[in-house]
Parts: structure tokens; C-alpha cells; sequence
């Protein structure tokens, strides 16, 4: 007499589940590679402006990284490259900047409206 109950689970289904696991895997592990800071392609830092000042000051990132700076004062603040390598418009009160760095070197900047305010972003490789 059969007895269906016992039948072993056929091989290819916990294969299939495997496979399907290891599909979300890499999915997640792809899109996260877009949002995250985990991979070496698209790694973002912040800085911020408050009270005069460019905060962290000296900010090292890897080659690659978006910086963003966002005006936490209550004036506006812009951020200027020494070397004219970017530009921010005048940031009213929590508007941000940003600018990826995709060359090793390090990055003097300023504010171009109180020009002792002064920051560098130095870029590893
Ligand atoms: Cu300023």
C-alpha cells in the first residue's frame, strides 16, 4: 500500500528555493548598492554649515564619493572650490549642495559670501 505522506521531498524543490534565496540575495545586495554607503562605487558623505562654520572641516572621503553640505545656519552660506571645481548657489537655511569627487587630491573650498569660512575635502584613492 502507498503511503503519499512519507514520499521524500523530491530534490529539485529545496534546489529551486535555494536558487530563488539566492536571487533575492543578490537583488538586495544590487540595489543596495545604489542607496548604501557599503559599496565602493557609490558612496556618499555630508557635511554641514552652521554657524559660520564647515563642519567637519577637513572631511576624507574615497574617490567616487558624493559629498552633500546642507546650511543649517539661519544665513545663507554658499560652497566655493578654490579652484573653481564647483559652485553652490546662495543655500538658504537646510538647502544642500552637493559634488561627487571622482579624482584623488584634496579639495579647499569656501564660503563665497564670508570668505574666511573655509573647508577641505581631501580624496583618497
Ligand atoms: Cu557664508
Amino acid at each position: 500500500m502507498r503511503r503519499p505522506v512519507f514520499t521524500p521531498i523530491p530534490a529539485p524543490i529545496p534546489g529551486r528555493l535555494w536558487l530563488s534565496a539566492a536571487a533575492a540575495l543578490l537583488a538586495g545586495v544590487l540595489s543596495g548598492a545604489v542607496a548604501s554607503h557599503a559599496v565602493g562605487s557609490a558612496q556618499e558623505a555630508s557635511a554641514t554649515i552652521d554657524n559660520f562654520t564647515f563642519a567637519p572641516a577637513q572631511l576624507t572621503v574615497k574617490t567616487g564619493t558624493k559629498v552633500t553640505w546642507r546650511n543649517e545656519d539661519d544665513i545663507p552660506h554658499t560652497v566655493a572650490s578654490s579652484s573653481r571645481l564647483f559652485k553652490s548657489k546662495a543655500l538658504d537655511t537646510d538647502d544642500s549642495f552637493s559634488f561627487t569627487f571622482t579624482a584623488p587630491g584634496t579639495y579647499e573650498y569656501f564660503c563665497s559670501l564670508h570668505p574666511r569660512m573655509t573647508g577641505s575635502v581631501v580624496v583618497e584613492p
